[in-house]
């Protein structure tokens, strides 16, 4: 399996809830190397642009609020199959829903305040990053 990167979002939920630590270390003890983290605010616009492929669902709105009601934490993963690792300790979309000692199991509160995010692919991976990362940060 090849190294990829993926994009990974600690969301305002769980920086609120002072969960930033706990969730850095679970990727550091999962052996994923974090290439570059950033804390910062979303703005509606770069929210809507963010999950722009949700914009026709009921839930876009309630999610840009959401993810603009409090800082993240955004962080760029390296590692063997990293995308496939890092939505595996991510647990499913519903927390409800989440493997037991998964992040949105442990962390998550309802299906949009699911505490992280994870690319889904690898075109994904690419977008996500250079949206948030600029190159030379990932060098
Ligand atoms: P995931 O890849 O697991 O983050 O899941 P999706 O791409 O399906 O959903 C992206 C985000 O949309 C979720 F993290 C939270 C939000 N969402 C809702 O708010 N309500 C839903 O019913 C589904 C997703």
């Amino acid at each position: 399996m090849a190294v990829q990167r993926t994009l990974a979002i600690i969301k305002p939920n769980a920086v609120e809830r002072a969960l930033v630590g706990a969730i850095v270390g679970r990727i550091q003890e999962a052996g994923l190397r974090i290439l570059a983290l950033r804390m910062m605010r979303l703005t509606p616009a770069q929210a809507r642009t963010f999950y722009d492929v949700h914009r026709d669902r009921p839930f876009f709105e309630p999610l840009v609020a959401f993810m603009t009601s409090g800082p993240v934490v955004v962080l760029a993963l390296e590692g063997e199959d990293a995308i496939r690792r890092w939505r595996e300790l991510m647990g499913a979309t519903d927390p409800a829903q989440a493997a037991p000692g998964t992040l949105r199991a442990l962390y998550g509160e309802d299906v949009r305040r699911n505490a992280v995010h994870g690319s889904d692919g690898p075109e994904t991976a690419d977008r996500e990053l250079s949206f948030f990362f600029p190159a030379c940060d990932l060098a």
